[in-house]
């Protein structure tokens, strides 16, 4: 007999292969591009590249637990990059995450967080502890959701590196969260991307206190959320994991 769970995997395996909602396969500091994580291509090379973004495999679909271990840097957050790398950014600067595109309508928060890696980034998963803080956030503005803006804006988002955080490497975690289906309790989708960062310059400031998992819950008003339910509902709205910690300076 043909158990259900096992025709789920199969459903969900087989969706899993057509979904393409959006990933980040090239980021921008200063003028200078980086190579992101390809989906289509980096997956299915010999030897695998190695990438400043965490690798999200199979696919660029999404996350529907937020209690999962892929809530910290994407699916199949247990598999390490092949080999130590990093981009170098001055606290202060920008990293512009260049996502190959977004679906309008697949709408809801940015969020953005890092978490200081103990060593190497690419030896850390950042996924027990809290070791986590939110840096910037864009919610609904202007009668659109922050992730509709992001599509119109060439797919796009700016994420700026606060300027008094110590020096050190860090995982940036970088967030679109889709509740387009989120009436429904499991129905928000994650789409968080991981990059691998230097951060120089900087200050003092050693933040933290936030767990992926452990940040977010299925139950969380921002994430049990119905985005249908007109403007003053949206201006309302609270994005999940709290406020930007404060104190950072820009
Ligand atoms: C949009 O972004 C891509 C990189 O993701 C870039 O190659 C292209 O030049 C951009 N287009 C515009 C109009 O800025
Ligand atoms: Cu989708």
């Amino acid at each position: 007999m043909v158990s259900a769970s096992a025709l789920t995997i199969i459903a969900s395996t087989l969706v899993s292969q057509v979904v393409a909602h959006g990933y980040v396969p090239q980021i921008k500091i200063g003028s200078q591009y980086i190579p992101g994580w390809n989906v289509n291509t980096d997956g299915y090379t010999t030897p695998q590249p190695i990438r400043v973004v965490r690798a999200t495999k199979p696919d660029s679909g999404f996350i529907s637990d937020p209690s999962s271990g892929d809530i910290t840097c994407s699916i199949g957050n247990s598999k390490l990059p092949p080999g130590p790398i990093t981009a170098t950014v001055a606290a202060g600067q920008t990293v512009t995450m260049l996502w190959n595109s977004w679906p309008i309508g697949h709408f809801g928060p940015v969020l953005n967080y890092l978490a200081k890696c103990p060593g190497e980034c690419s030896s850390w998963k950042g996924d027990s502890g809290t070791p986590w803080f939110k840096i910037q956030q864009d919610v609904y503005a202007n009668s659109e959701w922050a992730s509709d803006t992001l599509a119109k804006n060439n797919a796009t988002y700016v994420v700026k590196i606060p300027k008094n955080i110590a020096p050190g490497n860090y995982l940036l975690r970088h967030e679109n969260l889709a509740l387009h289906g989120g009436a429904n309790l499991g129905g928000a989708q994650f789409y968080p991307v991981c990059v691998q960062l230097t951060i120089t310059g900087g200050g003092s400031l050693n933040p933290s206190g936030l767990g992926f998992p452990g940040a977010y819950k299925a139950t969380d008003p921002g994430i049990h959320f119905n985005p249908y339910q007109g403007e003053a509902a949206n201006k309302a709205y609270i994005p999940p994991g709290g406020a930007v910690y404060p104190g950072l300076q820009f």
